[in-house]
């Protein structure tokens, strides 16, 4: 009889006290099983609307007079698959990382393309719009005409301080785009002041002409860009070119690295998920980076909590280390790029 009371109770065990851990750890699973539900009672409850539901209630969208709404347009979708591959790339590394890069800049410029036939179509109907009336800037008052600069200027310094985080070329072409930019921002500021002063002796004041587009100037600094990403990312020039050229990957340094482990980091991922090291002795790991000059790595031991038990320097692209630990305790701790603490650059250490 008590026999059959413990099997009861064991029994019963898992209901009165449950494994709290591993009932949250399986949390993510809940939820993926609750969309999944209200994914298929939503299907459901379309395949079973009647027509009259599903198409006769529907009212053909009438936009307001004087209003201009965009089209219907994939864009929106499309940038938000190409952000989800960048993100995931992020986290993956590797080759998907420059995959899900290019996905996201090409369905940008694909909503980009959409967005100026759009103006464009607005434009050529622009008579059938009401004219735009400006009451202008009150007796007295000049303001200053429509400019392209501050857009420009503001790119430059996107682009500058890009490369300030990564260096190299891209750091030249952001430079160069600011100081282009703010160079014609200054000379429209010279000829507004020469028509200000030319006011003067006339008795009225002009604008400026209104600005051409600077198309021609946004595609060359364009394609530098885009050439001083391929130099920084190593692609340019190809490996025939003369080696000093600056940026560009170089191989690992010749010689052996020795060191109790080897690790080797390329395209933001180590090629080792785990390592065994014997408890209560110090070790050594050979790390070879063989990622751009501008791409810095290293390999921190952390707890597996996050505390930081050794805290490495960290080393640039292209270059070889031999990193010394301090004998640890046995246990499980993590060795991890500081840097980029992404699962691919994040692995088991097993102390025993
Ligand atoms: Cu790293």
């Amino acid at each position: 009889m008590e026999e059959l009371w413990h099997s009861l109770l064991k029994l019963i065990e898992p209901v009165i006290i449950p494994d709290w851990a591993a009932l949250i750890s399986l949390l993510p699973v809940f939820i993926g099983i609750l969309i999944l539900l209200w994914i298929l009672s939503t299907i459901r409850r379309f395949a079973q609307a009647g027509p009259s539901h599903r198409v006769k209630l529907r009212v053909a969208p009438v936009t307001p007079a004087g209003l201009h709404m965009p089209g219907p347009s994939w864009s929106p979708a499309l940038a938000a698959a190409g952000l989800f591959l960048l993100m995931f790339g992020l986290v993956v590394g590797g080759l998907l990382l420059w995959v899900g890069l290019l996905a996201l800049v090409l369905s940008l410029l694909f909503w980009l393309s959409e967005g100026l036939r759009d103006y464009d179509s607005v434009e050529a109907t622009a008579t059938r719009l009401p004219a735009v009336a400006h009451a202008g800037p009150p007796a007295g008052v000049h303001m200053p005409g429509p400019s392209y600069q501050p857009l420009l200027a503001s790119l430059g310094l996107a682009l500058l301080v890009a490369g300030l985080v990564f260096g190299g070329p891209v750091l030249l072409v952001g430079a160069l785009a600011l100081i282009v930019a703010l160079l014609g921002w200054l000379r429209d500021a010279r000829a507004e002041y020469v028509k200000t002063e030319a006011a003067d002796t006339t008795g009225h004041l002009e604008n400026i002409a209104a600005p051409a587009s600077p198309v021609r100037l946004v595609a060359i600094f364009g394609i530098l860009t885009v050439l001083a990403v391929l130099v920084n990312a190593g692609i340019l020039p190809p490996q025939t070119a003369t080696p000093s050229a600056s940026g560009s990957a170089k191989p690992a340094a010749a010689g052996p690295v020795i060191g109790d482990f080897t690790v080797t980091a390329a395209t933001l991922a180590f090629d080792k998920k785990a390592i065994e090291a014997p408890a209560g002795k110090a070790f050594t790991i050979a790390f070879i980076n063989t990622d751009p000059s501008v791409v810095l790595h290293d390999i921190d031991v952390r707890e597996s909590g996050g505390k930081v038990l050794s805290n490495q320097a960290t080393l640039a692209g292209g270059q070889t280390v031999v990193y010394q630990y301090d004998a640890l305790p046995p246990g499980t701790y993590q060795f991890i790029c500081s840097v980029h603490p992404i699962p691919a650059m994040t692995g088991i250490l097993t102390v025993k």
